[in-house]
């Protein structure tokens, strides 16, 4: 039997950890890490071996397949094409480009074909175009762009060498990090305080990283901003800034200052839910470290508070001297490097808006929160055509439950997934890419993000099946199909033949020769993708570097601290005090990740779903006591907007008043092909999530901080089903 062991990287999430893999024949035998791996050292999380349990799935898709009344039957790859080439055109002959609307998911920026999705949203040329980043990173780009003048320019936090980690809204001892990645997150914590450093974790939950951390702060959900706030204030007051710093690069001092004085720790602390006493040592410990960051994600992100959050973490890091710098937030020097273009690339908000006038494009995309009423509200400007790449968005955006209807609505709907899932299923055609071990890569993106420079090498692990094809060949053939070629008959083939030498290694390859450590610019020394893919581990590239001074985008070259739409926002908010819960909805539900569990789609995977019932509602013992809940019985968590049932966890490491459920659960639609997933589906936390709740300022889903009330569901089963839109029920 052929035994060998190939080498390359998990791709599932952020950390792209290196492994190794071992197949007997056609299987995959094991798979563990890859020790001389420059980024992972060795250290993978208990998915890795999904990358395995998801190639030998039998519900992945192999072929393209075609609607059939309300099943699905296999189509050849040609033919697919032609018939998803001749509906696109017509729609959009008849419509316009923006009848035609495309949705981006996270996935795609785990292999280099997310390139070519975004030359086929070009190619579409519509408004209409979303993404998994207005529910994800949209506020830590809008604060860069307002800050540092480009939306490419989001900051690294360097903790492998800082001396203080405050670490804001984000789980990373789970996630292994995001907008920073760092594998074995927990160790790469815990040398923080080795090395005598200390780590506080801000977050409503005592978290896997709260843990390992010297102090846990339970914020109030979304009380963050109030927080910083505070914490500014003593900053500033106190004369604990770093005064050269912030006048060698910043503007803006004054208004900054200006802001800060109307918040005291007193006014922060009932808004953040945390003591005045508290704020002013966060403060004052902070500036007294040699060097201290501030790293924030998601719990911060999709909040209505979303932007503000992250342009004051920018700022504490700025104005304490701790911007670009070692063991502050810095910035990477990837081998395919953006940065010093930034400042060509103008980013736009608010070029088009939706048709209620409501969402402003960010970017060139629409926030996903309008996605479904786009398709739905009939007239003019509305879609009739979607385009989805590696999304689900029917379990991952809040969408009032009518997702799936207006997929259903759509004259025509192609997905490219390799399984027919809760969003897919509504497809007339779906394309499946082969699996992840099937393609030869090199990640150009996540090198943008490390806390190393460093560049890896995707091998293959099996030769693509015969007619398989990689998202990006799926991908040139539709934007070939898509474009308006003068003479189709005698243009597409050309442009086929374009796209044939055009893949992604060679894409990799011309844009690391003209990085920083190309042979553009090193000669023979330069790095190419034939030498990484010689070496075991990838190459190191070595630490983070200062390079603020070169790439700065603002048009002076200098750090905004006080962008005039923040500063009046926060004016704003100062204005108002904090909603309490009204009409009943009396608890805070915020998210939560698993290990085994990665946004919607590794419930099919045995491994990944073994043991104990994970989508629950986590809440504190004196919540539930005063309710008469009991740990394990089945609740109705109810919002403004729906209503679902989950199993009740108990425990309290969450704040009381707030209640955490994870989300990408809700496996319960018909002729979803996830068929373990099925068995053991969860339910669809978005349900609960009100589209309208955005981020004002970018437009970011807030997806924490929904009020929501919790019941027994025992005997009360009709009032739920009539309250959860299309979702049946688990008949007990
Ligand atoms: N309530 C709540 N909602 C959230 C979040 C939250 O914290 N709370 N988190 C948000 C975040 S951060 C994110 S990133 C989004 C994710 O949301 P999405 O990006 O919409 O969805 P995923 O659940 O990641 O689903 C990915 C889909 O891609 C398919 N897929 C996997 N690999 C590939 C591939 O290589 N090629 C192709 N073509 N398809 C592939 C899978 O089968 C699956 O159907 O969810 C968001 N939704
Ligand atoms: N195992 C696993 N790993 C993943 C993923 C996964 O689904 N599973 N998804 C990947 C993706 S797409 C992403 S974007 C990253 C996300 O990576 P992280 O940002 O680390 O994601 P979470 O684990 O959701 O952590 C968010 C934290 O914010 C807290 N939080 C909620 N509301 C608030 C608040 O108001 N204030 C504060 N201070 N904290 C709050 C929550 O309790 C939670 O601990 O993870 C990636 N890695
Ligand atoms: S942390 Fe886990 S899922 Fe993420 S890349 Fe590493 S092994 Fe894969
Ligand atoms: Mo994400």
């Amino acid at each position: 039997m052929d035994t060998r062991t190939v080498a390359r990287q998990c791709t599932l999430c952020e950390a792209h950890c290196g492994i190794l893999v071992a197949v007997e024949g056609d299987r995959v035998a094991r798979i563990e890490g890859n020790p001389d791996d420059v980024l992972s050292h060795g250290y993978i999380c208990p998915k890795a071996t999904a990358m395995g349990g998801l190639h030998h799935d039998p519900d992945r898709l192999r072929t393209p397949v075609r609607r059939v009344g309300d099943r699905f039957e296999p189509i050849g790859w040609d033919e697919a094409f032609a018939e998803i080439g001749r509906r696109l055109r017509a729609i959009r002959a008849e419509h316009g480009a923006s009848a035609i609307g495309m949705y981006l998911g996270n996935p795609a920026a785990h292999s280099t074909s997310g390139l070519y999705g975004i030359l086929l949203r070009v190619a579409l040329a519509t408004r209409n175009f979303y993404s998994a980043s207005s529910i994800d990173q949209f506020p830590q780009e809008f604060a860069a762009w307002q800050m540092f003048g480009s939306n490419v320019l989001m900051p690294v936090a360097d903790i492998d060498r800082t001396d203080r980690l405050l670490i804001l809204g984000a789980n990373p001892a789970v996630s292994n990090g995001s907008v920073t990645t760092m594998p074995n997150a927990r160790q790469r914590i815990k040398n923080v305080r080795q090395r005598g450093g200390k780590v506080v974790v801000i977050d409503p939950r005592r978290t896997e990283t709260a843990r390992l951390a010297d102090e846990h702060v339970a914020v109030i959900p979304g009380g963050d901003v109030y927080l910083l706030l505070g914490m500014l204030h003593v900053l500033i007051s106190e004369g604990l800034c770093d005064a050269v710093a912030v006048r060698a690069r910043c503007t803006g001092w004054e208004e900054l200052s200006a802001l800060a004085a109307q918040c005291d720790p007193e006014v922060a602390a009932p808004r953040a839910g945390v003591d005045a006493e508290t704020i002013r040592r966060l403060a004052r410990e902070h500036a007294a470290a040699t060097s201290a960051l501030i790293y924030a994600r998601i719990g911060v992100c999709q909040q209505v508070t979303g932007t503000l959050t992250h342009w004051l973490v920018n700022t504490i890091n700025a104005v304490t001297g701790n911007l670009d710098r070692p063991g502050g937030q810095m910035f990477a020097t990837p081998p395919a490097d953006a940065a010093p273009y930034a400042k060509y690339l103008r980013v736009k908000h608010g070029a088009w808006t939706d048709r209620s006038g409501r969402y402003k494009s960010f970017r060139t995309e629409l926030p996903v929160a309008a996605m479904a009423e786009e398709i739905l509200a009939e007239g003019e400007g509305q879609i009739r055509a979607m385009v989805t790449y590696a999304g689900n968005p029917v379990l991952s955006t809040p969408q009032r439950g009518k997702l799936g209807e207006a997929l259903d609505s759509l004259e025509f709907y192609v997905a490219v997934d390799m399984y027919v899932t809760e969003t897919t299923r509504h497809a007339d055609i779906i394309l499946p890419p082969v699996s992840p071990l099937e393609r030869t890569d090199v990640n150009l993106l996540f090198p943008v993000f490390s806390v190393r420079n460093n560049l890896r090498y995707d091998a293959a692990v099996f030769e693509p099946p015969a007619g398989g094809k990689e998202d990006w060949e799926i991908m040139a053939r539709l934007i070939t199909e898509v474009l308006p070629l003068p003479v189709r008959r005698f243009t597409a083939p050309v442009a086929d033949r374009i796209f044939a030498q055009l893949n992604p290694i060679r894409l990799a390859g011309a844009a690391i020769a003209a990085g920083p450590y190309g042979v553009l610019r090193r000669g023979r020394k330069g790095l190419t993708v034939a030498k990484v893919r010689a070496m075991p581990g990838g190459a190191d590239l070595g630490p983070l570097r200062p390079r603020l001074d070169s790439i700065i985008a603002t048009r002076d070259r200098r750090v905004h601290l006080a962008p005039p739409d923040f500063l009046a926002a926060a004016r704003t908010l100062l204005e108002h005090d904090r909603e309490a819960g009204a009409d009943g909805y009396d608890l805070r539900l915020i998210g939560r990740r698993h290990l085994r569990s990665n946004n919607s789609w590794l419930h099919n995977v045995p491994a990944m779903v073994k043991g104990r019932d994970r989508c629950t509602a986590l809440m504190h013992p004196a919540d539930a006591a005063d309710r008469g809940l009991v740990d394990g019985e089945q609740v109705t968590v109810t919002s403004r907007t729906g209503s679902i049932v989950v199993t009740l966890e108990v425990g309290d490491e969450i704040r009381p008043g707030t209640v955490a459920v994870p989300h990408g659960w809700g496996h319960r639609e018909p002729g979803v092909g996830w068929r373990l997933a099925a068995s053991l589906p969860g339910s669809n936390v978005n349900l609960l999530h009100d589209p309208a709740l955005v981020d004002p300022i970018s437009g970011t889903a807030a997806v924490n901080n929904t009020w929501v009330n919790i019941t027994s569901a025992a005997g009360m089963r009709a009032d739920i089903s009539a309250a959860a839109e299309n979702i049946p029920l688990p008949t007990a």
